[in-house]
């Protein structure tokens, strides 16, 4: 899944970007999207490798898309819009330096992403309305289209996202197409100067079920190119805190709707990404799809019993090992071997 992140010109987009990957965007590029690969740090992965030193360690990486800021005036903006369609979730990066003011640009850059969607909306369901007069083979099929979009259209007018709206599944299906923003999980980070000693006051811009952070990006950025030691040194005299950029990440992860399961065995550990909620079957198929056709059973233990254990051996005589079905949803922290058909 890629991680778009947001937000206007200059609010230091670029600068999370680089602290998040390690890797500088390019100024030549801009006015385009960049994207990196950044990997979702499990402290538990290291428990599992002690189990079974394993050959390979591999782990579960997001996609993250640095991309061009949206001007105040609107400017571009819908081009610029396009570009972060389909992302499937967002940071939004807002400045609280320099002039701007977070909450503001908060509540301002919301409402242009509302609107973006209301444009798109509003101009499908003019085109139904005027298609379904029309006697033509898919009538039908338009007027149900209609139907579901009109009440999603007034959820929009009234300026209200639809991440907290329930849709139907006639509705999920009338605007997977359109990618809406306002259906899109996000996270937000207000990016203060680099001697604001409060950060922690910004939690009250934080709305039920939308997670906040607030740092100094450029200053958490430059902390994480530092040798440990001149770190060190640097944060005691100046009395600053590096930011857990592991524990944001993961945070990251969980606000996208998704989160971790391991594999193990002697050749490799590995984390995976699924969607949470996700089933043993969505599991398999992420490993594999040779694995989902053949799906057999998923034998399941969690990772801190087999770290109590410390082995497959005592996890199985302690009757620890499940075999859970194709529906099995699976669980933070969920040991997974597939069993399958070749
Ligand atoms: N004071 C202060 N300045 C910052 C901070 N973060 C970024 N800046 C400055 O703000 C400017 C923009 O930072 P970028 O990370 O390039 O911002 P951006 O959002 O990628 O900008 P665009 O891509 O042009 O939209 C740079 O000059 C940074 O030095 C911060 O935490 N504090
Ligand atoms: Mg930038």
């Amino acid at each position: 899944m890629k991680i778009g992140i947001v937000g206007y010109q200059g609010s230091g987009k670029s600068t999370l970007f680089h602290w998040l990957t390690g890797k500088e965007p390019d100024p030549a590029l801009a006015h385009a999207t960049q994207s990196d690969m950044c990997t979702v740090p499990e402290p538990r992965i290291a428990d599992l490798c002690k189990i079974y030193s394993p050959k390979k360690i591999t782990e579960a990486r997001l996609e993250i898309v640095d991309t061009p800021g949206l001007s105040r005036t609107h400017e571009g903006s819908a081009q610029k819009l396009a570009m972060i369609r389909e992302a499937g979730a967002l940071i939004v990066v807002v400045a609280n330096f320099g002039g701007a003011s977070a909450k503001a640009d908060l509540s301002n850059f919301d409402d242009d992403l509302l609107i973006a969607d209301l444009d798109i909306i509003t101009g499908r369901v003019t085109r139904l309305r005027d298609q379904v007069k029309k006697p033509r083979s898919d009538r039908e099929e338009m007027q149900k289209e209609l139907e579901a979009l009109e009440p999603l259209l007034v959820e929009l007018e009234n300026g209200r996202p639809l991440t907290n709206f329930a849709m139907s599944a006639e509705q999920k299906k009338a605007s997977r197409s359109f990618q809406l923003f306002s259906e899109k999980p996000r996270l937000v980070i207000v990016n203060v100067a680099d001697d604001d000693d409060k950060p922690e006051r910004f939690q009250e811009l934080a709305r039920p079920g939308m997670e906040l952070h607030a740092m100094s990006l450029t200053l958490q950025r430059d902390l994480a190119g530092m040798p440990a030691e001149e770190r060190l040194a640097f944060c005691t005299e100046m009395g600053v805190k590096p930011y857990d950029r592991d524990e944001l990440i993961r945070r990251i992860m969980d606000a996208s709707g998704q989160m971790l399961f391991f594999t193990a065995g002697d050749k490799e550990v590995r984390t995976w990404m699924i969607r949470q909620g996700g089933t043993a079957l969505e599991a398999a198929a992420g490993i594999h799809t040779d694995l989902a056709k053949g799906f057999i059973r998923a034998e399941t233990f969690s990772v801190t019993d087999i770290v109590r254990c410390g082995s497959e051996r005592e996890i199985k005589a302690q009757g620890l090992n499940r075999q859970e079905p194709k529906d099995y949803v699976i669980k933070d922290g969920d040991v997974i071997t597939i069993k399958h058909n070749a």
